[in-house]
């Protein structure tokens, strides 16, 4: 049985990728960070208790920022593939925490892979290593953006992926270690953040439906994205390890839309003009955007054979479906007396 280590497990594509795995009969080991409440909701829904012989999902603590646990880790789980996903993933918080930024998404990948490095020599073993890139390292380079378009990050998020990047091709060029990037434009899902926008979109609109809240504060609307689903994403991650020679690919769906359409579509299809609910605040610009990124997926379609199934459209109604159902549910609480927070709805 093939044994997946993956750090960044309880997030969006950590989830969607543990899934995957489980579902082609891998046993699945995830790095959880400690925190003084449960982080686990994500993959909650996978988890067997370890006693249960059933049980192929296995969890220990760790995080990005100790060396010395990550070698103990990859010494009990012996894995034959490694996806590393952790990340101080939001771009405007990493204006806000700069070192702390560059101390896990660059720095925590250079300690995964010294660590990967000297387990490699003392097992003499080849492990296949996934490094998490991000269309973000293309900043304010001119779409579309493929492997060969030049890196210009705009943020302390976008800087540290590019060193995390070159990190790992330096690591597979002086090592011959089987590492590759994929440099993945934006996903989304049901599962998302809800500081990222699409997310604190939907659920806002799913808030404002059934009368919990009337407005949404953003940013910059013009900004445009190439937005796809994170389930289909993750299956390119997987993709990239089983090929014969490790390499970076762009995964994307090769088309792009600003915000503002995102609202189109999203309040639309509610039956709501979005224009009626969003209010523009100041707060949620940053010190620098990136205006358009739009990627060319062409090497991931020949190569790995991948390519996006769901549409932008399908994409914003699971997004508001789901949000939708989540806001009634919220109501039906509220009528009930309970306090329902305004969580995620004003963050970032
Ligand atoms: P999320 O923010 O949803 O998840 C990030 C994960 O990293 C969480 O499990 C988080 O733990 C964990 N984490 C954060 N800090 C640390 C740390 N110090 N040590 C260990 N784990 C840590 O991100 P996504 O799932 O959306 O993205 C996955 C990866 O892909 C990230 O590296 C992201 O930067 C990158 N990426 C994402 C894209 C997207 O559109 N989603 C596009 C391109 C790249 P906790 O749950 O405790 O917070
Ligand atoms: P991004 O995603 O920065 O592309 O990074 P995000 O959804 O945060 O922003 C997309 C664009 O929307 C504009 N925007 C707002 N953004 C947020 N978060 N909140 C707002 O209120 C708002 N209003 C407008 C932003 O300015 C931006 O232009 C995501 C993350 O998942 C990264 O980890 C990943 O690497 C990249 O996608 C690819």
């Amino acid at each position: 049985m093939k044994r997946a280590l993956i750090t960044g497990i309880t997030g969006q594509d950590g989830s969607y990728l543990a899934e995957l795995l489980l579902k082609m009969n891998y046993q699945v080991y995830g790095i959880v960070r400690r925190a003084s409440t449960f982080n686990t909701d994500r993959i909650d829904h996978l988890y067997h208790d370890p006693h249960d012989p059933k049980a192929r999902l296995f969890l220990h603590y760790g995080d990005l920022s100790d060396g010395t646990g990550l070698r103990r880790i990859l010494e009990r789980v012996h894995p034959h593939e490694i996806y590393n996903l952790a990340a101080q993933s939001h771009v405007k918080v990493s204006f806000e925490e700069p070192e702390y930024t560059a101390d896990i998404v660059g720095t925590g990948t250079l300690r995964l892979l010294e660590a990967l490095r000297d387990y490699q020599t003392a097992h003499g073993v080849q492990i296949r290593y996934y490094q998490a890139g991000s269309s973000e390292m293309f900043g304010a380079a001119r779409p579309p953006q493929n492997e060969d378009t030049p890196f210009y990050p705009r943020s302390p998020y976008a800087v540290s992926k590019v060193a995390a990047h070159w990190y790992a091709v330096n690591y597979r060029e002086s090592y011959g270690m089987f590492i590759c990037n994929g440099i993945l434009f934006n996903h989304e899902s049901p599962r998302r953040g809800e500081t990222f926008v699409t997310r604190k979109i939907t659920r806002a609109l799913g808030r404002i439906k059934v009368g919990l809240q009337d407005k949404v504060y953003l940013g910059n609307l013009d900004a445009k994205r190439d937005w796809g689903f994170a389930g289909d994403y993750v299956e390119a991650m997987w993709l990239m390890l089983q090929q014969e020679r490790p390499d970076n690919y762009v995964i994307a769906t090769g088309e792009s839309h600003s915000v503002r359409e995102f609202l189109e579509e999203a309040f639309g299809y509610a039956g709501l003009d979005w224009s009626d609910h969003v209010e523009i605040d100041s707060r949620y610009f940053r010190p620098a955007d990136v205006d358009h990124l739009l990627g060319d997926p062409s090497k991931a379609m020949h190569g790995l054979r991948w390519k996006p199934k769901v549409t932008f459209e399908e994409l914003v109604r699971m997004m508001v479906d789901y949000d939708l159902e989540l806001a009634k549910q919220e109501k039906t609480l509220k009528d009930a007396g309970h306090v329902v927070a305004l969580r995620g709805v004003a963050g970032n």
